[in-house]
C-alpha cells in the first residue's frame, strides 16, 4: 500500500471530499494541515501553486476532483458502467459549479459589488439545489443509479463549506438532499471520520 499524504489548508472545503473517500475506502492517509502563514513558502513547492495536493509515495498530484475519481475507482464508488461514471462526473461538476458561484460571492471584497453578487447567488443556489434534489429523489435517494457513489460523498463533504460561505443551511428546504446527508453521515467509516476530524467552520 503506498504512503498517502494530503496537504491542504486547515479546513474542510476542497480537502474534505478526498478525506471522506480515504475514510470510506479504509485507506490510511497523512492529514497534513499547514498553518496559513506558511502558505506563501509552501505554494512554491506545489505543482500548480494550489492545494489540495496528494503525495503518493513522494509523487505530488493536484486537482481534488481527479484525486476523488481515482480513489472512488479503488473502492467501488465510480459507477457500474461508463454511463453511470459519466452521470457521476456530471453530478460532481454541477456541485462544483454551484460551489464556484457561491465562492464568487463569498470572496468578493468590495461591499457594494458583494451585495449585488448576493442577489445573484440567492437565485443561483435554489436553481442548482432544486435540480440536485429532484435528481436524488428520482434515483432512489442517491445522485446516480440508486446506489452510493463519490458524487454523494462529494456533496455531503463539501456542504459545510457551502453553508459557511452562504451563512445558512442551504439544504433546509430540500428533503431528498437532507435524507442523503443523513444517510452518508451514518455510514460507519464516515461517521468515525467526522467524529475524529479537527473541528473547523468551513
Ligand atoms: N481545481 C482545483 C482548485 C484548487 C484551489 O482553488 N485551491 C485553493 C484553495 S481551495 C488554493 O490553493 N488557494 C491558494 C492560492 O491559490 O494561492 C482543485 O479542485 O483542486
Amino acid at each position: 500500500m503506498p504512503v498517502y499524504k494530503l496537504t491542504y489548508f486547515p479546513v474542510k472545503a476542497l480537502g474534505e471530499p478526498i478525506r471522506f473517500l480515504f475514510s470510506y475506502a479504509g485507506i490510511d492517509f497523512i492529514d497534513d494541515r499547514f498553518d496559513r502563514e506558511d502558505w506563501p513558502k509552501l505554494k512554491t513547492t506545489m505543482p500548480f501553486g494550489q492545494v489540495p495536493v496528494l503525495e503518493v509515495d513522494g509523487k505530488k498530484i493536484n486537482q481534488s476532483v481527479a484525486i476523488c475519481r481515482y480513489l472512488a475507482k479503488q473502492c467501488g464508488l465510480a459507477g457500474k458502467n461508463d454511463w453511470e461514471a459519466l452521470e457521476i462526473d456530471v453530478a460532481v461538476d454541477n456541485i462544483h459549479d454551484l460551489r464556484s458561484k457561491i465562492a464568487l460571492f463569498h470572496y468578493e471584497s468590495n461591499e457594494a459589488v458583494k451585495a449585488e453578487k448576493r442577489r445573484m447567488v440567492d437565485e443561483q443556489v435554489p436553481f442548482y439545489l432544486s435540480r440536485l434534489n429532484d435528481q436524488v429523489k428520482k434515483n432512489g435517494g442517491y445522485f446516480v443509479g440508486g446506489a452510493l457513489s463519490w458524487a454523494d460523498l462529494t456533496f455531503v463533504a463539501i456542504l459545510d463549506y457551502l453553508n459557511f460561505m452562504m451563512g445558512k443551511d442551504i439544504i433546509e428546504p430540500y428533503d431528498s438532499l437532507k435524507q442523503l446527508k443523513q444517510k452518508v453521515l451514518e455510514i460507519p467509516a464516515i461517521k468515525s471520520w467526522v467524529a475524529k476530524r479537527p473541528p473547523t467552520d468551513a
